[in-house]
């Protein structure tokens, strides 16, 4: 019997990017999964099947091995921590840096601050390097409101152009991370069991992260 092979990919802006990498290396839906409210899908190969799930739920489907890979941002990846996870290939779609950002010409307070963000484990492990004292907001979305309201003193955000920052009064303050991109994941487990699987999928996609790296040069 052959073993089936199970791939969680990212729903939102990086599935875009994604499906064209994949295709790229000779995997892709048998049917448009944009049009359908499918959640598996099969593909071309027939032990392989595709997962579209939000991308927070990544980590979590190939750290237990529900899912055999995964393709997530490493900002997501920062927060759940993903252990016991591989992370063999940078697919460098969806740049960007995970930064602080405030009120613009507004200077952090002294002393304790509060910092809202939906990367709460991620700034909690930045603030405590940095020494300063932080009381934690978690918001799901729409960070940038949350220094206009004054709910936060600072936000933990994704920042690309830096327009959305922009257009809100606020300024970027810190780098947490400046190397932000969109990462394949292994599980621990499928690695092992599943390698003669695996490693040709990884294999064609370093190749088509490379063919699309040299076409955008
Ligand atoms: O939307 P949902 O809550 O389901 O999930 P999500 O927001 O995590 O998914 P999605 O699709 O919005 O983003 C998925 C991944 O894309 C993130 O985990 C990042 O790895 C990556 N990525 C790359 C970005 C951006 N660029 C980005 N610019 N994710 C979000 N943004 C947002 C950012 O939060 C901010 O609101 O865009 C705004 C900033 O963009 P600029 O260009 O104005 O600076
Ligand atoms: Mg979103």
């Amino acid at each position: 019997m052959s073993q089936e092979l199970i791939i969680a990919l990212s729903k939102g802006r990086i599935l875009d990017e994604t499906l064209p990498l994949f295709e790229q290396a000779g995997i892709y839906p048998l049917e448009d999964v944009r049009k359908s409210r499918k959640l598996i899908f099969d593909t071309n190969i027939e032990n392989v099947k595709l997962i579209i799930i939000r991308a927070v739920d990544v980590p979590t489907y190939v750290e237990l091995g529900a899912a055999d890979m995964g393709v997530a941002g490493k900002d997501v990846l920062l927060e759940h921590g993903a252990k016991g996870v591989y992370e063999p290939l940078d697919l460098k779609i969806a740049k960007c840096r995970l930064m602080t950002a405030g009120m613009k010409n507004q200077a952090r307070p002294q002393g304790r601050i509060r910092v809202a963000t939906k990367f709460v484990n991620v700034a909690k492990r930045y603030y405590a390097e940095q020494g300063i004292q932080v009381d934690l907001i978690k918001l799901y979305g729409g960070m940038e409101l949350a220094p206009i309201m004054d709910l936060a003193d600072e936000i933990v955000d994704i920042v690309d152009t830096g327009n959305t920052l922009k257009a809100n009064g606020l300024e970027a303050r810190e780098h947490i991370d400046a190397n932000i991109s969109t990462r394949l994941v292994v599980s621990q487990g499928a690695m092992k069991m599943k390698h003669r699987l695996i490693q040709p999928i990884i294999d064609q996609l370093a190749a088509a992260v490379d063919a699309a790296d040299n076409a955008a040069e």
